[in-house]
C-alpha cells in the first residue's frame, strides 16, 4: 500500500453543525500550530507565538482586520500522541454557523485545507496508530443507536477484532514459512510429515475462520437492531403490545376489530438491545380494499423479520383464521402470545402445539403479565443464553463479513487441493490469498482506492 502524502493540515467542525452552546474546530497537520497562531490572541490583545502542549488557552479569535470573531478556547496537541499522531489543535467557539464559518476560513486563509469526510481517522489510519477494523469501530461507535452496539464498535475500536485476525494470519505465515523450506528441500519423508501437519494446522485455522463469521448474524442483531413483527388476527390486542413495549400510547387501540389499518413502526431499546416494533394490520378474510392491502403488507413484513410476535387471544378457542396464520408462519422464528389471560382462558395449548413448537408465553396487556418474559425472550435471542458470549469478538460489520466468508471459501480449497494430492507449492497459492482476505478486514492488503472509499463514507469532521 503506498501511504499517501500527509504533509498539509486539515481543518474540519468536529461538532454536529447547527446551534450549541460550543462548537469544536478541528485541525490537524505540521501547520496546525503555526496557524492558529495568526488567528488567536490573549485577552491582552497579544498574539501568541506558542502554545504549551495539552493546555486550554483561553482568549479571542480576530479575523485580518483585527475584528473579533469569537471567544474561544484553544487546546494545543502535540505529535504524535494525538488522535492522528500529528499535530491537533482544537478551537472550541461558539456553537453558531457564523463563528464556525468564520474560523474555519480563517484557518484556510492562513494555508490549512478543508478536510474530507473521515480524514482525521485515515490520518490516524495512515499514520499506523489503528488498523482499518479499529478506524471502523471508531466510526460504529459514533453511529450506534444501542447500548449493545455500542460495546460491541467500542471493542472493535479497541482492537479485539485486530488481533484475533493478526492470530490467524500470523498462524498461515508461520504455515507458508513451513511449506516454504522443504519446497526448496525436497524429501520423500519429509514431505509426508509436512503434509500432515498443513493439514492440520490448516482445518484449525478454518474453523477459527468459521467460529468468527458464526458470530455475524448476532452482530447484525445488535447493530441493525432486531426486526420484531406483531402479527394476529384483528382485536387480539397486537397495538396494546406495541404500547405496552414502547411505553407510551403511539398505536390506536379499541374494542373494534380492524383498528390498525397500515403498518406502524417503532424503535425500543429493551435490556440494551435496539429493537425495531413494527405493529401490522389483523390478519382476516377481509372485503374492505384498505384492509385488505394492509393485511398483505402484514404477510409481506414477516418473510425478512427476525422474531415474529404471533398473538392469541387467550379467552377464545383457537378459531380458523389463527390456524391459517400458524401455518404460514412455519418454518419461522415465532413467538407465541397468549394474550388476555386476564379474561378466564378458553384457548387449548395442545391444540396450538400440533400446529407450532414455538415458545409459548402467557400475556395481558390489562395488567402487564408476561411482558418481563417477553423481553427477557427478544435480550436471549440475541446472547442466546450462552455464559460469556457477550465478551467474545464478533463481526458486525459486512465488509469484514464477506472477507471471511473469502477467506475460509480459500482455505476449503487448500485443504481440498491437498486431498488431491496437489503439489505443495500449488496449495500455497489458496492460503496466500486467505491471508490477504484476512488482511482486507484490518487494512493491510487493501488498495489505496478501496481504503479512501472506506473512508470516504464516513462523517464529516471525523
Ligand atoms: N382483557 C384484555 N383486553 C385486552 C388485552 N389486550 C388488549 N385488550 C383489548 O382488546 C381490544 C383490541 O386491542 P388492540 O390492541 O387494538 O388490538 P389489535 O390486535 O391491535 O387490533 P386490530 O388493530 O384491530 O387488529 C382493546 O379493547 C384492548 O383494550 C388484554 O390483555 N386483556
Ligand atoms: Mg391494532
Amino acid at each position: 500500500m503506498v501511504l499517501a502524502a500527509l504533509d498539509d493540515t486539515i481543518v474540519a467542525l468536529a461538532t454536529p453543525p447547527g446551534e450549541g452552546g460550543i462548537a469544536v474546530i478541528r485541525m490537524s497537520g505540521s501547520k496546525s500550530s503555526e496557524i492558529a497562531s495568526r488567528l488567536f490572541v490573549t485577552p491582552k490583545m497579544k498574539k501568541k507565538p506558542e502554545f504549551k502542549d495539552r493546555y486550554f488557552n483561553y482568549g479571542f479569535i480576530l479575523d485580518k482586520d483585527r475584528n473579533l470573531v469569537d471567544e474561544v478556547l484553544l487546546v494545543y496537541m502535540k505529535a504524535p500522541k494525538t488522535y492522528t499522531r500529528e499535530d491537533i489543535i482544537e478551537i472550541h467557539c461558539h456553537g453558531g454557523m457564523i463563528p464556525i464559518r468564520k474560523i474555519i476560513s480563517l484557518a484556510i486563509e492562513e494555508g490549512a485545507r478543508l478536510a474530507e469526510p473521515g480524514e482525521f481517522t485515515k490520518r490516524a489510519f495512515l499514520n499506523g496508530r489503528i488498523d482499518l477494523a479499529q478506524a471502523e469501530g471508531v466510526m460504529d461507535l459514533i453511529s450506534s443507536r444501542s447500548e449493545e452496539a455500542a460495546r460491541a464498535s467500542l471493542k472493535q475500536m479497541e482492537g479485539s477484532l485486530s488481533s484475533k485476525i493478526k492470530e490467524i494470519r500470523d498462524e498461515l505465515l508461520d504455515l507458508l514459512a513451513r511449506i516454504e523450506v522443504t519446497v526448496d528441500y525436497p524429501e520423500e519423508d519429509i514431505e509426508e510429515v509436512l503434509i500432515n501437519s498443513v493439514k492440520e494446522s490448516l482445518s484449525l485455522v478454518r474453523i477459527k475462520c468459521r467460529k468468527l463469521l458464526d458470530t455475524a448474524d448476532q452482530g447484525r442483531l445488535v447493530r441493525e437492531g432486531i426486526k420484531t413483527v406483531i402479527i394476529g388476527k384483528p382485536n387480539v390486542g397486537k397495538s396494546s403490545l406495541l404500547n405496552a413495549l414502547v411505553r407510551e400510547n403511539r398505536a390506536i387501540v379499541t374494542d373494534i376489530p380492524g383498528t390498525t389499518r397500515d403498518v406502524i413502526e417503532e424503535y425500543v431499546n429493551i435490556k440494551g438491545i435496539l429493537v425495531r416494533i413494527l405493529d401490522t394490520a389483523g390478519i382476516r378474510e377481509t372485503m374492505d380494499l384498505v384492509e385488505k392491502i394492509g393485511v398483505e403488507k402484514s404477510r409481506e413484513l414477516t418473510k425478512d423479520a427476525d422474531l415474529i410476535l404471533l398473538l392469541l387471544d387467550a379467552s377464545r378457542t383457537l378459531e380458523d383464521e389463527d390456524k391459517a396464520i400458524l401455518s404460514w408462519l412455519k418454518d419461522k422464528k415465532v413467538l407465541i402470545l397468549l394474550n388476555k389471560t386476564d379474561k378466564p382462558i378458553e384457548i387449548r395449548e395442545e391444540e396450538i402445539r400440533s400446529f407450532s413448537d414455538s415458545t409459548i408465553i402467557k400475556t395481558s396487556m390489562i395488567d402487564g403479565t408476561g411482558l418481563d418474559k417477553v423481553e427477557d425472550y427478544i435480550y436471549n435471542m440475541v446472547y442466546s443464553g450462552q455464559l460469556g458470549a457477550r465478551e467474545s469478538v464478533m463481526i458486525t460489520n459486512n465488509r469484514h463479513k464477506e472477507a471471511l466468508i473469502r477467506a475460509e471459501r480459500h482455505l476449503g480449497e487448500a485443504l481440498e487441493g491437498i486431498d488431491e494430492f496437489m503439489p505443495l507449492d500449488m496449495v500455497t497459492i489458496d492460503i496466500r490469498n486467505a491471508w490477504n482476505a484476512l488482511g482486507e478486514i484490518t487494512g493491510e492488503s487493501l488498495t489505496e482506492n478501496l481504503i479512501d472509499k472506506i473512508f470516504m463514507e464516513f462523517c464529516l469532521g471525523k
